[in-house]
């Protein structure tokens, strides 16, 4: 079976752009929560497959990629991870523009940070496309003797508002993969029946890496 995105006024079909046109979907995802609470460590582990238990606040860089290709489509997500801002609750609304899945993440041994996330949630409502997806993501659940936040109070808060959840290692690389697959999967759903509409040229790249991407990826070893 082979979707069909409307892009321009225009339906053509997700392989087509794949195989003739040498375009492919592009999703804007980014990473919102608590300073601490694992984001980076989260990111580095799907983009460089790297743990580092010394992870600088700041990295210096706006965004990694990474290609997926789940079955006969590939796509490649763009993955915004704040510079510390969140620590003062001071992200702009460029970091949002435009987000199609978001990940919103708590640490299950800081009660604290779990308290946060309606307050996440109400962020991402007010500044990310209103179709776009989120995943509730408990992070550190490597850490059993410490936890804080019981899995079904999360289930509960997250089948409140409509969201997926997985409880996450950066560490151990547990369900790290799944859960941005798993967002990609309901964003790809919602391209293909006009759920969210990939309306302008920023959703759509070439295929392969821009000489940006590159130079980041160098830099930073990002996937
Ligand atoms: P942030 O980007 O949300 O601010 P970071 O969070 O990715 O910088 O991680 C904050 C701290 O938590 C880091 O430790 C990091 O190593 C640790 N951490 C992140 N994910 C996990 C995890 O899955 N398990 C465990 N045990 N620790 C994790 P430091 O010591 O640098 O503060
Ligand atoms: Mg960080």
């Amino acid at each position: 079976k082979v979707g069909v995105i409307i892009f321009n006024s225009k339906r053509i079909e997700a392989k087509v752009l794949n195989t003739f046109f040498f375009l492919m979907l592009l999703f804007k995802f980014l990473l919102i929560g608590d300073g601490n609470v694992g984001k980076t460590s989260l990111v580095r582990r799907l983009c460089q497959d790297e743990f580092d238990d010394k992870n600088e606040s700041t990295i210096g860089v706006e965004f990694f990629t990474k290609l997926i290709h789940d079955k006969d489509t590939d796509f490649k997500l763009q993955i915004w991870d704040t510079a510390g801002q969140e620590k003062y609750r001071s992200i702009g609304k460029t970091y949002y523009r435009n987000s199609v899945g978001i990940l919103i993440v708590y640490d299950i041994t800081d009660h604290k940070t779990f308290e946060s996330i309606e307050d996440w949630i109400s962020e991402a409502e007010v500044n990310c496309d209103p179709n776009g997806k989120k995943i509730l993501i408990g992070n550190k659940s490597d850490l059993v003797d410490s936890r804080e936040v019981t899995t079904q109070e999360a289930e509960e808060l997250a089948r409140n508002h409509s969201m997926l959840f997985l409880e996450t290692s950066a560490k151990n690389n547990t369900n790290v993969f799944e859960a941005f697959m798993n967002v990609s999967r309901e964003v790809y759903a919602a391209v293909l029946t006009n759920e969210i509409i990939l309306s302008n040229c920023s959703s759509l790249s070439l295929q392969g890496e821009s000489e940006e991407e590159e130079s980041v990826r160098k830099e930073k070893k990002c996937c």
